[in-house]
């Protein structure tokens, strides 16, 4: 039950799905009530920024996951609703934060060597805890700890003497330290609740705190906005914009409102998006300091991501933790500032680009801004020929951005061809420069190259011709608690004529297996479904395949998925063909496919 409640919070506030608009289908796709919502001078240095850092720092950091003798898994800011540990004992325990070896300075400087461009600090999270002096609540760390000092002053100041924009994460409906704010009903009865007095109360004043205090704000990031109408929203939006109009505020501060749009926790959309967004990660699994999770990425997994959201035309903005004592975990420090060292050589390649106006590719992704092309190169092709297809400007001249080492290249109709080197500078994402002249169209629905240079060649759900009731779904699960993933799968395959396809270019003769990726539970177990293949102006070839049980799609459990080889397939020549799945018969649902991998044979 315990569980439950705690999730149907996270439900209420409508995070669990956010949209994921797919670049082929819906490529002018803005999100909120405001068409211009997104666009303008406002925002400008925000779609520039490209990559943020956010700080989940309060109690919780003391805990570190720990709490009155029991280890929480999973996000660890949400340990007092999961122990529901009484607001006062919380309170109590509170006081043993004490982060004496917090040094703002030293943020901010590993923040500039990570690269980013700004920060966003919870203010106050749901635990309702000030990290700031307020005078609303004495529930804050100069009243409430022996650290008897205000960070927020400290980081502001930080930030400002570094150039560094700074936000608050604030939220602003749940507060389980008050009787009338929301979440909290262990100690207090939600019919009781008064929410409008909170907000009145406690959340709009502290709110005009933060504002009137600190200095300039680049951004208040609201989250998790309940059951506010709309009329609500507005009031802080409207409180932001008349105390700072230049603050920029986060979609989460509720229906439909905001100055730019966040996908929900560890979500990127499925493609290109237009207007300014922001995809949010955590570095580990939780958002608060972990004693025990060490799931951290990897600088190589930070920069590609960083890469693939700036592809689609928006920023990253990647979570720590800090710890109890004020410093930053180990790890987070070390691979943020390798991230750092990769942006100071290829940094043009990201800030102030622009989406891709063509497709990702089997090498990796692209980042635009006019006359230049940035090819993110994640995958050397074998032969270390990259071809470039869709092109349809003139190629001017190609070379490495790390050292501005020339490139050949040779341009015939809308392929490129350009020679990499014998080895990649940087094996994680290598940067090419395409210079170029004319007018490079938006090419979002073409053939996808296939080509046995690679070791696996995927062809995600994302990218796939729907037809029928055939759809894509963004399926949300999780291992632990909180700690939120997102798969997005191709559903609602239930007659032969809900097929999925895809369009594929060959560019070399070869033998390839053909592999489906998904998940299945006990109703889509042993259907059959057909994947044929269909080389243009030749037969059909037919696989029949029957579809395995993996487990049902559950939020609150990990989702596993199966790699099924269902057929092999050799190309003679190089040229089109469609590849094409459906269910063999009228049925139920045939599966929840992920992926379709070709992996070429040696
Ligand atoms: O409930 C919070 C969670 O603790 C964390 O702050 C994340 C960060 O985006 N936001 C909420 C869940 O989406």
């Amino acid at each position: 039950m315990r569980f439950h409640d705690c999730m149907k919070i996270i439900a209420m506030t409508g995070l669990l799905s956010a949209g994921s608009p797919v670049f082929a289908q819906q490529p002018d796709q803005l999100w909120g009530q405001n068409a211009e919502a997104g666009k303008g001078e406002k925002t400008r240095w925000f779609t520039e920024a490209k990559f943020g850092l956010f700080l989940h720092w309060g109690p919780y950091a003391h805990f570190g996951g720990d709490i009155r003798g029991k280890r929480y898994y999973g996000i660890t800011e949400w340990i007092m609703n999961r122990d529901k540990t009484p607001a006062a004992e919380y309170a109590r325990l509170a006081g043993g934060f004490n982060p004496v070896e917090f040094d703002a300075e030293e943020w901010v400087r590993i923040a500039k060597a990570s690269g980013v461009k700004y920060i966003v600090l919870t203010a106050k999270h749901h635990d309702g805890f000030a990290m700031w002096d307020s005078k609303v609540s004495d529930f804050d760390i100069v009243d409430a700890t022996p650290y008897k000092k205000d960070p927020i002053k400290a980081l502001a100041a930080a930030c400002k003497k570094e150039g560094i924009k700074l936000g608050f994460y604030y939220s602003q409906f749940q507060d389980w330290h008050e009787p009338n704010g929301g979440g909290n009903s262990w100690d207090f009865d939600p019919k009781k609740k008064d929410y409008a007095a909170y907000y009145r109360g406690k959340s709009l004043p502290q709110i005009t705190e933060l504002l009137s205090n600190y200095g300039e704000l680049g951004i208040i990031w609201f989250d998790t906005p309940g059951n506010m109408n709309k009329e609500e929203s507005a009031a802080f939006l409207e409180k932001v914009h008349q105390l700072q109009p230049n603050c920029l505020v986060s979609s989460r501060v509720g229906n439909g409102l905001g100055d730019f749009k966040d996908f929900g926790d560890g979500e990127v959309p499925a493609g290109v998006v237009k207007g300014a967004w922001e995809a949010i990660f955590t570095h580990n699994d939780s958002w608060g300091y972990s004693a025990f999770d060490q799931n951290f990425k990897t600088p190589q997994e930070i920069i590609r991501l960083l890469a693939e959201v700036a592809s689609k035309g928006g920023n990253l903005m990647m979570n720590i933790g800090p710890m109890g004592n004020g410093k930053l975990p180990a790890l987070s420090e070390k691979y943020f500032r390798a991230t750092g060292d990769w942006l100071k050589v290829n940094g043009e390649a990201v800030y102030g680009t622009g989406y891709s106006p063509i497709a990702p590719q089997p090498w990796g992704v692209m980042t635009h801004k006019p006359g230049k092309l940035y090819l993110h190169v994640f995958h050397r092709p074998h032969n270390g020929k990259l071809l470039l297809p869709d092109f349809t400007a003139k190629a001017v001249k190609a070379s490495l951005l790390a050292g501005k080492k020339p490139l050949t290249m040779r341009q015939q109709g809308k392929d490129v061809y350009i020679n990499l080197p014998a080895t990649l500078p940087d094996e994680r994402n290598t940067v090419v420069v395409l210079d170029y002249s004319g007018e490079l169209k938006e090419q979002p629905q073409t053939p996808q190259v296939i080509s046995t240079q690679f070791e696996r060649l995927s062809l995600p759900a994302q990218g796939a011709s729907l037809n029928g009731n055939a759809q894509t779904k963004s399926l949300t699960h999780s291992y632990y608690f909180g700690d939120w993933k997102h798969a997005m799968c191709i559903v609602n395959q239930q007659s032969v004529a809900d097929s999925i396809s895809y369009r594929l270019r060959f560019t070399e003769p070869g033998d390839y297996k053909v592999v489906l990726q998904y998940s299945a539970d006990t109703a889509n177990e042993r259907r059959e479904g057909l994947l044929e293949l269909i080389p243009a102006g030749k037969a059909m070839q037919e696989y029949p395949f029957q579809v395995l049980l993996t487990g049902k799609h559950d939020t609150h459990k990990p989702l596993l998925f199966i790699d099924q080889a269902v057929a092999v397939i050799t190309v003679p020549v190089p040229g089109e063909w469609t590849l094409r799945v459906r269910p063999a018969k009228d049925g139920k649902e045939l599966f929840r496919l992920k992926q379709v991998l070709l992996e070429p044979l040696k």
